[in-house]
């Protein structure tokens, strides 16, 4: 299938159609948030957990220029093996038309495109969101707009660590795209279970989140439903020391005046290495268990569709 601008794989739009529990899955987590060769397993193990859960996984990212739903095997081996790889946010969609570069898709570019595609339901690890002194530097990222925007479920274990996690929280509020927690009171702080935030509402099921879901869309919102669902507490990251990482993370940013898209890159990848890998295992169990628990609302999704 094709929408005049982006290519659907045949098993996304047929699954699609004869309504199956879909799962799109994001790009720019392999491209540039975790390291090779680490990044192919994790994007390959994400589409199998998917699939074990009885959906269809559906990996998004831009291959030379063309906005993609459902990438193959070897276009998500050629995506993380690409030295020359982009970030694309939403703004640079339509600039791969020109540049015809192959490109990782944030959680912004990735919800606009699955929301193209007619999917319902996206798995992430840690959502974009207001960056620290954002009050001067403006860096707010494209996420947020586009999940007041783009209707979606999205399923993902918090705003990522290195973010203002109350400023971000405030900003959904405004934009009034609803957070859940599930089987939780706490707002997840990614590699950690709890970022010391609370969630306004609580969910307990699966079918809890589709219920809302398709609530609000017989209200006719654009809104998505952002699940927050913790890292298993016996997977997260040790939080001892974190905080004191987190603080030369901003240091290095700023000493190297890093800015624009590689802030996100940057941040992740010096928390890493100060962790001798351990926050890639917390980022990899997130991943595991939001693609797991995004499925089962993909499929619950479906089978209230059915009996309706
Ligand atoms: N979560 C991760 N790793 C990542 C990202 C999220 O565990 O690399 C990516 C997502 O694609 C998210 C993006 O949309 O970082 C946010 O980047 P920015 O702050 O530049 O909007
Ligand atoms: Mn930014």
């Amino acid at each position: 299938m094709s929408t005049g601008f982006i290519k659907v794989a045949p098993e996304v739009s047929e699954a699609v159609s004869s309504g199956q529990g879909v799962v799109a899955l994001e790009s720019t987590i392999f491209t540039h948030g975790l390291p090779r060769p680490r990044n192919i397993e994790v994007a390959e193990e994400a589409e199998q957990i998917v699939r074990d859960a009885g959906a269809v996984p559906a990996t998004i990212g831009v291959v030379g220029g063309v906005p993609t739903v459902g990438l193959t095997k070897d276009e998500i081996v050629e995506l993380s093996n690409d030295d020359d790889v982009i970030k694309s946010s939403i703004r640079e969609l339509a600039i791969g038309a020109v540049n015809r570069k192959n490109a990782g898709t944030t959680i912004a570019a990735t919800s606009f495109l699955a929301h193209r595609a007619g999917i319902k339901v996206f798995a992430t690890g840690g959502l974009g969101g207001v960056h620290h002194g954002a009050s001067e530097n403006f860096d707010e990222s494209a996420d947020l707009l586009a999940l007041a925007l783009n209707p979606i479920v999205l399923v993902s274990s918090g705003a990522k660590a290195v973010l203002d996690v109350n400023a971000t929280l405030e900003r959904f509020e405004s934009l009034s795209v609803p957070i859940v927690g599930y089987r939780t009171n706490s707002y997840p702080g990614f590699y950690v279970a709890e970022s010391g935030f609370t969630v306004p509402h609580r969910v307990e099921s699966p079918e809890d989140v589709a219920t809302i879901y398709r609530t609000q869309r017989a209200m006719e919102l654009s809104t998505a439903v952002l699940v927050a669902n913790p890292v298993p507490v016996e997977e997260q990251l040790d939080p001892t020391g974190l905080d004191e990482i987190i603080e030369r993370a901003w240091a290095a940013l700023e000493e190297q005046k890093v800015s624009g898209q590689a802030v996100t890159p940057f941040l992740l990848e010096f928390i890493r290495q100060a962790t001798g890998d351990a926050s890639l295992t917390a980022n990899v169990a997130l991943y595991r268990n939001n693609a797991r628990v995004a499925a089962q609302i993909a499929v619950a999704l479906e089978a209230s569709n059915g009996s309706k």
